[in-house]
């Protein structure tokens, strides 16, 4: 069967997820959502931009992801994470964020700068930390699956082996009791 168009664009290999981070020193949470995009086929391009540090480059980069195809922005930021609101400002795009728990206050103060957007500027804002970085890929995953039906498999299964995990934990927790669950 011919790919439809939406497929051949997923195919032709356009970045249709960008993941920005506000530092290299958020690589750590934001490669769990570079590996989910990678499990997925979705194709996706990675950089850094400072809502603080490199305002210019971040507004600029906001303004044109749509024109260059991006159609999901997922944007990781630490302390007072300005990156993902700044980012939904300048672009009508879609914009998840994750909070990353750098800092002293381990992320809730990321979480509360990047969720507590004001009214008419949403951003999806995910868990604080990998946990957050890896639910930013599988979100944009179930966004996209929307228009690219390839997609919609690979949730499915996703889901499935998700639950089949959870089967092997509980026969293993059932079988050998709680204090020889861990033993090898
Ligand atoms: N940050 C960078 N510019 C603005 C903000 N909020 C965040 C980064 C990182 C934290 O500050 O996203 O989580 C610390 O950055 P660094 O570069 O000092 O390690």
């Amino acid at each position: 069967m011919l790919l439809n168009e939406e497929e051949c664009k997923i195919k032709s290999g356009s970045k249709l997820v960008s993941i920005i981070m506000g530092s290299d020193s958020d690589l750590d949470v934001m490669k769990e959502t570079a590996k989910v995009l990678e499990d997925f086929e979705i194709p996706f391009e990675m950089t850094i931009s400072s809502a603080h540090r490199s305002p210019s480059r971040t507004i600029e980069y906001a303004s044109n992801a749509s024109q260059q195809g991006v159609e999901i922005i997922i944007a990781g930021a630490g302390r007072a994470a300005h990156l993902a609101g700044v980012i939904a400002a300048h672009t009508i795009l879609p914009v998840i964020g994750v909070p990353i728990d750098s800092g002293p206050l381990n992320g809730v103060d990321a979480l509360y700068s990047t969720v507590q957007m004001p009214p008419g500027v949403p951003v999806a804002t995910m868990a604080i930390g990998s946990g957050g970085g890896r639910n930013a890929g599988i979100f944009a995953a179930q966004m996209l699956a929307l228009k690219y039906p390839a997609l919609k498999a690979k949730l499915e299964d996703y889901k499935s082996k998700l639950a089949e995990g959870v089967e092997q934990k509980a026969t293993r927790l059932e079988e050998f009791g709680y204090e020889k669950y861990n033993a090898e």
